[in-house]
């Protein structure tokens, strides 16, 4: 490129790939001397999962990784955000329990072979399969000064193992969900919450703050340690990945400037400004008090600046009006409805998303100049109205999800190339359709379509505009001779 050309691609070491998680794809539950996580006998529970189905089968992606993995490779992708199963590898979890070849082995495998098809691993410690034994024994995120060195001896295992092949470490998935939709709403693993209809123990309003800062210590203390004896060696990268998405305010009140404010320190300031900036958010110091839970100075130094980067995960933009009592949303209520009675977007499948690319900008740009960090977009993806009710040819024709990232990869290019947000990545959400939670599998987040009755795999649409729109607006290595 010459000085006076403009640059109209992404760089050339852009990364870009697709996410799963473990417990969303694996399946083989009792295989291969796997212990069970929180998810397994949650998920078996009646009225946990909208369709009463379980994580046991899944897209048997752990009889099918090689499939997987030819199916990635045609797609042409750089990278492969997956997550490791903590109880694969330590079926009970603990520091003095034992760590189990066979998982071992499975993920070693996985790894050497998306090397030799030249796909980067991205790689997830955490995606919310805590192991069972470590909830039964004491607690598992409640308790701090347990799961912290529980975690770390973990992560130590897994940089041991693979560390020498594996240079991206996310080491935890969205600490909002674990935290909030766990012990808080009650609605995901382990299902606690003081609404007693739902969980005869648990207290939504305590908790939830309890386990997020186990989460950001064990995270931490992580870091240190891959930091202090691995790094050198290894040369890798390590940091956490936080959900999040646009706060808009639903006017131009003050009082709803100030709430969009109050959204986005509960969604993200949680966590990013701890670990990025070395303290809560004082809104959350304001709204919980003494139910904040606090750091020692010692242990703010080893969470302040815990992350080499920037991980997000993000999906749409809320509309933020003040008021209501959700603590988890900052006391700020959400709407997709605009005051002149217009939708903000498409609506997907769930309720909480719909499709509003011009959000996905504004996030970047807050990121990028509150943390200062470039920025890994580890999630980002649209599920289809009805798409699971529909004849297989229908879903392949996703167009909801191509417009959808059409107008995300259009925000990205100008957040990067007008913006100069320094983006590195880039995962949609999700390589293929998978487990997802507490929807079972009614709700359909793939660029690939999984038929359950076949297992067989159907490249949608989507996946077919994104491998050619990141083969377009990616700088080739020979740009400069051309
Ligand atoms: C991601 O979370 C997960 O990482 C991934 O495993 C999952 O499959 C994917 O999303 C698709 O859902 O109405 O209060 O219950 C996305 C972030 C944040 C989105 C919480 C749903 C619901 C909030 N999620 N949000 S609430």
């Amino acid at each position: 490129m010459t000085s006076t050309e403009v640059a109209n691609k992404l760089p050339k070491d852009f990364i870009w790939g697709f996410a799963t998680a473990s417990f969303q794809i694996e399946g083989s539950a009792n295989v291969d001397g796997r212990g069970k996580s929180i998810w397994d006998d949650f998920s078996k529970q009646p009225g946990k999962t909208m369709d009463g189905r379980d994580g046991d089968v899944a897209t048997d992606s752990y009889r099918l990784w090689k499939e997987d993995i030819a199916l990635l490779a045609q797609y042409g992708v750089k990278s492969y955000r997956f997550s490791l199963s903590w109880s694969r590898i330590i079926p009970l979890g603990g520091r003095n329990d034992p760590v189990n070849p066979r998982g071992i082995a499975f993920y070693s495998n996985f790894i050497n072979a998306l090397l030799e098809h030249g796909i980067i691993p991205f790689v997830t410690l955490y995606h919310w399969d805590l192991p069972q034994a470590l909830h039964d024994k004491y607690g598992g995120w409640l308790n701090k000064d347990e799961i912290v060195q529980d975690y770390i001896r973990y992560a130590k295992v897994c940089f041991q193992a693979f560390g020498d092949r594996v240079k991206h470490w996310l080491t935890m998935n969205e600490p909002w969900c674990i935290s909030i939709l766990g012990y808080g709403r009650g609605v995901f693993a382990p299902g606690r919450s003081s609404d007693r209809g739902r969980s005869p123990e648990g207290n939504s309003s305590t908790e939830p703050w309890i386990v997020g800062h186990s989460v950001i210590l064990s995270h931490a203390y992580a870091v240190k340690l891959y930091r202090e004896e691995f790094k050198a060696a290894q040369g890798g990268q390590v940091g956490i990945t936080l959900n999040g998405d646009w706060a808009m305010p639903y006017n131009d009140s003050p009082q709803n400037v100030e709430a969009a404010q109050h959204a986005l320190d509960v969604a993200i300031g949680w966590f990013a400004d701890p670990i990025y900036l070395g303290h809560y958010p004082g809104y959350m110091k304001q709204m919980l008090r003494e139910r904040l839970p606090e750091f020692t100075p010692e242990e703010l130094k080893v969470v302040k600046g815990s992350s080499d980067f920037y991980g997000m995960n993000t999906y749409t933009t809320n509309l933020c009006r003040d008021g209501g009592d959700d603590e988890f949303q900052g006391l700020v209520e959400y709407t997709f409805i605009r005051p002149d009675g217009t939708q903000l977007g498409t609506q997907a499948h769930c309720a909480w998303l719909q499709d509003y690319p011009q959000g996905f900008r504004h996030l970047l740009n807050y990121i990028w100049k509150r943390y200062k960090l470039p920025i890994y977009v580890t999630e980002n993806g649209f599920a289809v109205k009805d798409e699971h009710s529909k004849p297989i040819e229908e879903a392949l024709q996703d167009d909801d999800r191509v417009n959808y990232f059409k107008g995300i990869t259009a925000s990205l290019k100008a957040a990067v190339l007008e913006d100069g947000v320094d983006v590195r990545a880039y995962f949609p959400w999700s390589f293929l359709d998978n487990f997802e939670w507490a929807d079972g599998y009614v709700t359909r987040f793939g660029v690939t379509y999984v038929d359950y009755e076949t297992q067989q795999r159907y490249p949608k649409e989507s996946a077919k505009f994104l491998v050619k729109w990141f083969g377009d607006n990616i700088d080739a290595d020979d740009r400069k001779s051309q």
